[in-house]
Formats: structure tokens, C-alpha cells, sequence
């Protein structure tokens, strides 16, 4: 067996006024507590630095580039760099990125034991709208403050095995873990903010948000015989409340657990790395059974 003990620590809401000190602070004790129940690995979500901006409208959107990091590590999130030295703790984050050139990407980044940055994931599928949408209950503005991520999903051996990443809304898309599933991804970690309302539909509950989260993790985890740990920034952020729902799927689809409040909190989860073997050798041998000569549309539409 290959044991990668993953934590999946996820944050209550951050309030807008909130610094990225103190957010930086809550993560750093969320891993003190992680390596207290063994976990090697911690997993943060989208966004984790920050209240969820795409939110709040700015006529002028360079007024937003303060939600934005220009450099990684940064000042306020050394500390958790350092931190995770220390402990020797693998981990994972989102943020949003402003290059040196000025692109903005929806980001997250894998870091080794040592503190060092070994794999970025830009979000490529970026759900909501790039005006300001009157018919909304509120507004969902990824789509005017990032550029779809220019990345790929790659795959990185990392903790002994094939890592991958996907951000929030990309868990939704079967695409997203079949393009890292045919490069055999063992482990698929992602973040996501998600609102508990719908903005479009407001007779949507909160049990069915729920069930889609659920049945796209689980479905993608099974599809590819794949881990999936999934994190919630959750809770009432100035007013406007996303739920939980963080989880660790194992390769056969089942959820191995799931956190049942929306405060700071982790899931620490031994994960066995060759569980994904049986189904990436029998039902879901790529190989064997793919039939892409049937496939085309998907690239061409
Ligand atoms: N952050 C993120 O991608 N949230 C989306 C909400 C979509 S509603 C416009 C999600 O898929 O959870």
C-alpha cells in the first residue's frame, strides 16, 4: 500500500474586512492540527487567502486587484510557508494570481514537504458573468476578474504519487478528471466557495447544491478510479452564505467522510494510493476500452 494521510481543512467564512494575516493564522492552526492526527498532506480551498470577491462589482475592475497576490510566497503567507517546513506537511491552496505581465488567474499550487512550490493549476472552467446581472440575486463575477487558466490540468508525482488539481466549479465537468485520469492521476485535490443559493433559481435547496457536489466528486473519483478530497470555504461571509460539504472520495466513487458544520475544521483521511489500481486495471482500463473514434465531438463543439 501507498498511504498518503490527507487532511482536508476547511475554513468558515472570511469576511471581507478580514486581513490575509488572520485568514494566514487559521490555516496555520489548522495545520498544527493536522499533523497532530498524522495527516502529511493539507488541503486548503479556493481562494483560502480571501472572502469569495467574484461577489462584489467594481465598475473598475483594477480596483479588485487588491483581492490579488503578485507573489507566492507572499509576505502575509511566508509564515505559512515556514509553518508547513517545520512540520514537514505537504500542502495545497487557492488565490487569486496577478502575473508580472498582468494576468489574473483563479490559482492553486501544490507544495512540497520543503516549503517549495512544485505544481500550479490555473481554473479553467469559470462559472457566473463578466457584467453586472440585475436578474441575479447576487452576483457571481468570476468570469470579469479571471482569465480562463492557460495550465492544462497536469499531473505531478508528489507524496509517492500522481497528483492532480481542479478548482470549485471544474469538479463539475467530467472533462476536468478524464483529461487528468489519462495521465493516471491517483489523488485529484480541489477548493471551492459555493454559494447555497442560486442566484438564477431560487427555489434551489440547499440538499439539492448538496447532492450535485456530491454526485460530481463521486462520480468523477469513480469514473478514474481516483481520489478526490474536496474543500469548502463555507459560512455566512458578509452576508452571503456558501455551504460546506468538504469530503474525501475513495477511487471506488464512496465518500470515506465528510464535515458536517461550515466553521474552520479538518478531515484527515489515510488514503491508500493503490486502491485506484483495480479500477484503473479492470472497468476503467483507458486502453483497452476508450473508443475515441467516437469521441471527436467532445473537442469539436
Ligand atoms: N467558485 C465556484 O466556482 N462556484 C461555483 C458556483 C457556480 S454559480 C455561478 C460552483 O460551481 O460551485
Amino acid at each position: 500500500s501507498r498511504i498518503v494521510t490527507v487532511a482536508a481543512a476547511q475554513l468558515g467564512p472570511i469576511q471581507k474586512a478580514d486581513s490575509r494575516e488572520s485568514v494566514v493564522a487559521r490555516m496555520i492552526a489548522l495545520m498544527e492540527q493536522a499533523k497532530a492526527k498524522g495527516a502529511t498532506f493539507i488541503v486548503y480551498p479556493e481562494l483560502a487567502l480571501t472572502t469569495f470577491f467574484p461577489r462584489w462589482y467594481h465598475e473598475n475592475r483594477a480596483e479588485a486587484d487588491h483581492w490579488f497576490e503578485a507573489t507566492m510566497p507572499s509576505p502575509a503567507t511566508q509564515p505559512l510557508f515556514d509553518k508547513a517546513k517545520a512540520l514537514g506537511m505537504a500542502m495545497s491552496f487557492g488565490y487569486a494570481e496577478l502575473t508580472p505581465d498582468g494576468h489574473h488567474f483563479n490559482t492553486s499550487i501544490l507544495v512540497d514537504k520543503t516549503g517549495k512550490i512544485v505544481g500550479k493549476y490555473r481554473k479553467i472552467h469559470l462559472p457566473g458573468h463578466v457584467d453586472y446581472d440585475t436578474s441575479r440575486s447576487h452576483q457571481h463575477l468570476e468570469k470579469r476578474y479571471f482569465e480562463p487558466g492557460d495550465l492544462g490540468w497536469p499531473v505531478w508525482e508528489f507524496e509517492g504519487g500522481l497528483m492532480g488539481m481542479a478548482i470549485c466549479n471544474d469538479r463539475r465537468w467530467p472533462e476536468t478528471y478524464r483529461v487528468m485520469g489519462l495521465q493516471g492521476v491517483e489523488m485529484v485535490v480541489l477548493g471551492f466557495n459555493t454559494p447555497s443559493v442560486n442566484a438564477q433559481r431560487g427555489d434551489e435547496k440547499i440538499e439539492d447544491r448538496m447532492f450535485h457536489h456530491r454526485l460530481s466528486c463521486q462520480s468523477g473519483a469513480y469514473q478514474n478510479a481516483t481520489w478526490v478530497v474536496a474543500v469548502a470555504k463555507a459560512g455566512d461571509e458578509d452576508g452571503h452564505h456558501c455551504m460546506g460539504g468538504t469530503l474525501i472520495v475513495d477511487p471506488n466513487g464512496k465518500i470515506v467522510g465528510e464535515i458536517d458544520h461550515e466553521d474552520d475544521g479538518i478531515l484527515v483521511h489515510a488514503c491508500d494510493l493503490d486502491a485506484t489500481i483495480f479500477g484503473k486495471e479492470t472497468i476503467f482500463d483507458f486502453k483497452r476500452h476508450r473508443r475515441v473514434e467516437h469521441y471527436g465531438l467532445i473537442t469539436e463543439r
